[in-house]
């Protein structure tokens, strides 16, 4: 009896060991995620986000560039009720498109969607590679749950494509989803490449997405002036405090970044410099 009482009480120190392992290994690995930075890169339609994000992927270890989910937007599996045929069938809509051909009915929709699709993106952790980083580690997003509410889903609220019922449900259910998620959707920085929108213009039909097709470029203009108002003159009403004043690196991305090296080598330092200082 007297052993077994020895034995159980070996195993819990064991287990209590093993637990406080358990629990300094969490913490550490909190302490190192808690050393990740994370930026969000922030600009109009075709400025060269996605081009200066793999840009960014190439030029330090220490970062990781997560894209924009578009793919997902334009790929939406439903599966149709089984009916008379016998296999269910799967449908697969592409809600970018819906939302450009009619933007009255499907722009709701489209914010619930992409906002999701962000918080998910958001919320992962950073991978073990980043943070065992012996430098600065950064995770860099392509947009953000921020600008989808700050640009898009205001722009489109002025412009009658959501009306003022939907706008209050997308208020709310955007201010609680970023209040209880806190930290984990934080950012502690923005990059804002900026450019005049015509330039925009001009990289849109460059690159050729079918869905922009009707892009015109009163809508970039648009865009534009939310970007302008929101991270330049500062006076779009944010409802988030550490968004108040965050800081921004302004980058003038009318330069053909993509073709001259030496454009690229000075965007890099800039960032470098502006990471080093958050
Ligand atoms: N692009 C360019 N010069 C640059 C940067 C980008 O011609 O210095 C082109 C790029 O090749 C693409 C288009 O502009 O065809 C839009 O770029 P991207 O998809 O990166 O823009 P985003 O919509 O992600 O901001
Ligand atoms: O952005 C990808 C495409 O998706 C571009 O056509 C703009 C559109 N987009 C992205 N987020 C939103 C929201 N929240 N509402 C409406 N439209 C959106 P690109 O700039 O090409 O990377
Ligand atoms: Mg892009």
């Amino acid at each position: 009896m007297a052993n077994t009482f020895a034995t159980m009480a070996d195993k819990e120190d064991k287990i209590s060991i093993s637990c406080a392992r358990c629990l300094s290994n969490q913490a550490s690995t909190q302490d190192r995620t808690a050393r990740v930075k994370r930026v969000s890169i922030e600009g109009n339609i075709a400025v060269g986000k996605s081009t200066f994000a793999r840009l960014l992927q190439t030029a330090s270890p220490d970062w990781e560039v997560v894209a924009e989910p578009v793919s997902k937007w334009q790929n939406i599996e439903s599966g149709t009720v089984k009916g008379i045929s016998a296999a269910p069938q799967t449908t697969v809509s592409n809600l970018l498109q819906m939302m450009y051909q009619d933007p009255q009915r499907w722009s709701y929709t489209f914010q619930t969607y992409s906002c999701m699709s962000r918080l998910r993106t958001q919320l992962q952790p950073p991978p073990a590679w980043l943070l065992s980083s012996k430098g600065t580690p950064v995770q860099v997003y392509e947009r953000s749950v921020y600008s989808d509410r700050y640009i898009f889903a205001l722009n489109l609220f002025e412009l009658g494509c959501i009306n003022p019922t939907e706008w209050a449900v997308y208020q709310d259910w955007h201010t609680l989803l970023v209040e209880q998620f806190g930290q984990q959707v934080e950012l502690e920085g923005i990059i804002y490449l900026r450019a005049p929108p015509e330039k925009c213009m001009e990289r849109l039909e460059r690159r050729g997405r079918s869905e922009e097709k009707g892009v015109k470029l009163d809508y970039l203009d648009k865009l534009h002036i939310q970007h302008e108002r929101w991270l330049v003159e500062k006076n779009t009403e944010i409802h988030f405090e550490k968004l108040k004043n965050i800081p921004v690196l302004q980058l003038d991305a009318s330069v053909e970044f993509q073709r001259d090296p030496e454009a690229r080598e000075q965007f890099i330092t800039k960032v470098k410099n502006f990471f080093n200082a958050l």
